[in-house]
């Protein structure tokens, strides 16, 4: 490599500039003329046009890391929910206007651009998001971090619904091509499986695996209004070229092409479950996959600039997303010692002092477990590996005064009650020198239940990062209206210190700045209303008041207690039409895993109840119930700024945190929740006067459960439960099957009703009766939604990742100059 200065054009960027660089960029790297061109073709030619401005500074930024030979942070995730990238990245750049311009004097509308960018879907729920908008944040502030994970093929499934049912299409985001990324067919690993460990003088090899090639696509990261960028190297896997060649010679031609794509499946799709762990062969190999391709990527630039590993973890930060990357701990066990010959115990010294661990859920089923019996057939060197950690710990752990053989027991990295599995989290805690959770509540609820052996083992290990969102995508971006407006009342700084919203609270009483205020939600309300008409055909009051549950679908997330609550307040209006009733539209969207059953029927409830509903004549416009199809980031950004009330409602100690409803707050919506979660931080952030706080708290719930709850009481005594629930039972929403949902009643009164439902029902119709009150109170609304966006601050991604990189990760920013 020589290191000569390339002599390349400096891009401007005014409208010229800009206008020249879509021309260009459609000739020469789309190769079409402008009239061939269709919109998807100037979207690429005006993505290339953007990502052309990120590259100097890109550039310019890993130079600058090498030179100050910086500590890097490699984030590994097996989620990354990035959404669309056009916007954000304008944005950043802050040409948002001059490319709109330039777009134009082509003849080309940029809001109609901007819809057909398809979303880079490579996640779940709330951890892969979380991802994202530590990924921005990370990049804002300068810290030099790397996102790693799977260049999927196919993302989260795309949602229709057929009937009321949610059907599954697959999501191929890649069809059109992906301008944002730059391929790197150079940089390229062996990730092996199978096989077996040999002695070989003193050390192990691990011989006669099969081997599929990582190969990287990296994806450049703005920061906002920085020059700073950071990567997210994407892996994906390539079968290796010996693979055709064995079977070709044999004069298979069909089989070695079946071998190749058979081989390649472990980057082929998103496994769409969130929260119950599956078990399946092809997800732990997606875990191994890219795990190993990363430390070695890790490894290869450490050693760039450092002959021995002294410095390692000086220079190395690795933070593991939940336990699914936990397979790193024991494969860099295995790079530093078997190929590295470094010793054991230094090795380990490394590996405690570079991981740092993030807990995701206390949900058991969520809790990651492989089989030992698999992981020997698969990974046989690093299970021995992960025994040898475990020897280690438990001879440590009895030094230290842990003799009870039951305490050892629980503590073992191996489960040994029936068949044996390795539990990945207390692998994950043992390696790391840090664990954090992701509220105040869930990082104590951690350490009292499902971690309290380790707490006391190692009580400074264990800390609270309360999550965060990006405010560029989840106000900026997505709201420009309000964005507008805060900028006009307190100026644009708080994009960079969300802590700056407070200034809002000066506004206390300024009847121009409300009535602007409510403007400004109500073209956000207006916004939707209209395309929801378009897909229903339904018209929507945008004065009525916009209640909105919009998460994945899931029983302790509890979207059955607010249909409950939809159910009642239809029969009431029923009863009673003549009397004054609130407007609402309740807004529903959200997935449900494709093999979780209850999950799905919910979804058909919603869709049996809304019909209903929205066709009776009685209720006309005081009540509407919308299910809307495909919930993703692209309809969040849509979805979010037009609520008025924020549905945060999971039965209390089981939302590890939530960040939709940080998302819903920053967006002027108030809550209506219980103290589960980040809700108890929002709460005590906007003042419990502008959140509607309801039902049993997480050490109530304990309590009920162990007096032995009995949700049918509930049913007994309480009249419209009770007739809402036989609504249910007796096929009211369903008359061509009457059965349909019989299934949600019994789970709610006769099989125990985990979630507690029933419990909390009474104190949730309650606060949804103060909220009905306090809406037609315009101007207390007004000043609770304004309250609640002052209050947003520490709920900016860019406070967490400050705190990650000062407690956990212990990485400075990079010096620009
Ligand atoms: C192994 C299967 C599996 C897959 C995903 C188990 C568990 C998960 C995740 C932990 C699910 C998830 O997204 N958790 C959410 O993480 C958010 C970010 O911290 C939190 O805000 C949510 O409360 C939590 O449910």
């Amino acid at each position: 490599m020589t290191a000569v200065d390339l002599e390349v054009d400096q891009l401007n960027s005014s409208v010229d500039a800009l206008r020249r660089s879509l021309s260009n960029r459609l000739m020469y790297g789309v190769g079409k003329d402008a009239v061939a061109a269709r919109p998807q073709d100037w979207l690429h030619a005006a993505a290339l046009a953007v990502r052309d401005r990120l590259v100097a500074r890109w550039m310019s930024t890993t130079r600058r890391q090498y030179e100050q030979d910086v500590k890097r942070v490699y984030y590994l995730s097996m989620e990354f929910l990035i959404g669309r990238t056009f916007t954000n990245a304008l944005l950043a750049l802050g040409i948002y206007e001059p490319m709109k311009e330039a777009l134009a004097g082509v003849g080309v509308d940029m809001e109609a651009l901007i819809d057909l960018e398809p979303d880079a879907a490579l996640g779940n729920g709330g951890l892969g998001r979380l991802a994202a908008c530590f990924l921005d944040s990370m990049a804002t502030l300068g810290v030099p971090g790397f996102g790693y994970g799977i260049r999927y093929e196919y993302g989260m499934f795309r949602q229709q619904i057929v009937d009321g049912e949610q059907v599954e299409t697959p999501d191929y985001w890649l069809r059109s091509g992906n301008p944002w990324e730059f391929p790197r067919p150079e940089i390229q690993y062996p990730v092996h499986f199978g096989g077996r460990t040999v002695q070989r003088d003193g050390h192990v090899e691990w011989v006669d695996t099969q081997h599929v090639n990582a190969t990287a696509y990296d994806t450049v990261i703005p920061g906002f209004a920085t020059s700073a960028t950071n990567t997210l190297r994407l892996w994906s896997a390539r079968a290796p070229e010996e693979l055709d060649l064995s079977a070709f010679n044999q004069g298979d031609y069909q089989r070695a092409v079946e071998t190749r794509n058979a081989s390649e499946n472990v980057s082929r799709l998103l496994y769409p479950d969130d929260s119950t762990m599956a078990g399946r062969e092809l997800r732990l190999r997606q875990e191994y996959f890219f795990v190993s391709a990363t430390m070695q990527d890790l490894i290869r630039r450490y050693l760039r600039t450092h002959s021995t590993f002294g410095r390692f973890s000086e220079k190395v930060a690795v933070h593991l997303n939940d336990t699914h990357p936990v397979l790193a701990i024991p494969e860099l066990m295995r790079l530093l010692v078997d190929i590295h010959r470094v010793p054991w115990d230094k090795a380990l010294a490394h590996v405690q002092q570079v991981f740092s661990y993030t807990n995701h859920t206390l949900m058991p089923e969520a809790l990651e477990t492989w089989d030992v019996e698999l992981l020997s057939r698969m990974l046989p060197r690093h299970l021995e590996i992960i025994f040898d950690i475990n020897a280690e710990f438990l001879r440590k752990a009895s030094e230290g005064g842990a003799h009870d053989p039951e305490m050892i027991r629980r503590i073992s990295l191996v489960d040994e009650y029936g068949q044996r599995r390795v539990r990945m989290a207390y692998l994950a805690i043992v390696a790391s020198h840090k664990v954090n959770g992701v509220s105040k509540l869930h990082s104590q609820l951690m350490t009292r239940d499902i971690f309290s052996d380790f707490a006391r083992l190692f009580p400074d290990r264990f800390t609270n990062v309360t999550n965060g969102i990006t405010p560029r995508r989840w106000l900026a971006q997505a709201s420009p209206s309000l964005a507008g407006l805060i900028d006009d009342a307190i100026g644009p700084r708080w994009r960079a210190d969300l802590f700056e919203l407070g200034a809002l609270r000066k506004l206390r009483g300024d009847a121009s700045f409300e009535e602007a205020f409510r403007a400004a939600k109500r073209s956000n309300k207006v916004r939707l209303a209209h395309r929801l008409a378009h897909h229903t055909g339904l018209t929507f009051d945008p004065d009525a008041l916009f209640d909105m549950q919009v998460k994945r679908i899931h029983e302790y997330k509890r979207q059955l207690l607010n249909v409950l609550h939809v159910i009642v307040r239809y029969n009431r209006i029923r009863a009673e039409p003549q009397r004054e009733w609130t407007p609402r539209v309740v807004l529903f969207a959200g997935k449900a895993a494709s093999a979780y059953r209850m999950a799905k029927t919910i979804i058909k409830l919603i869709n049996d109840v809304a019909a209903k509903v929205n066709h009776d004549p009685i209720v006309g416009d005081r009540l509407k119930v919308v299910f809307v199809p495909n919930y993703g980031v692209s309809l969040a950004e849509l979805l979010i700024p037009a609520a008025n009330l924020s549905e945060q409602i999971s039965t209390a100690g089981t939302e590890a945190s939530g960040t939709g409803n940080m998302k819903l707050a920053l967006n002027g919506a108030l809550t209506i929740g219980t103290l589960d979660g980040a809700n108890i931080e929002i709460c005590d952030s906007v003042g419990p006067e502008h959140i509607f706080i309801f039902g049993h708290t997480a050490d109530q719930v304990d309590g009920l459960r162990s007096a032995g709850y009995r949700p049918r009481q509930f049913y007994e005594q309480n009249a419209e439960l009770r007739m809402a629930l036989d609504q249910i039972r007796t096929g009211f929403f369903s008359p061509g099957d009457p059965a349909r949902f019989s299934d949600i009643f019994h789970t709610l009164v006769d099989w125990g009703d985990h979630y507690m439902v029933l419990a909390d029902f009474a104190a949730f119709v309650e606060a949804q009766e103060a909220v009905d009150r306090r809406f037609v109170d315009v101007p207390s609304w007004t000043a609770s939604a304004i309250e609640n966006v002052a209050g947003m601050g520490m709920f900016s991604s860019d406070r967490a990742i400050a705190e990650y990189a000062r407690d956990i990760w212990r990485v400075k920013p990079v010096e620009l100059g």
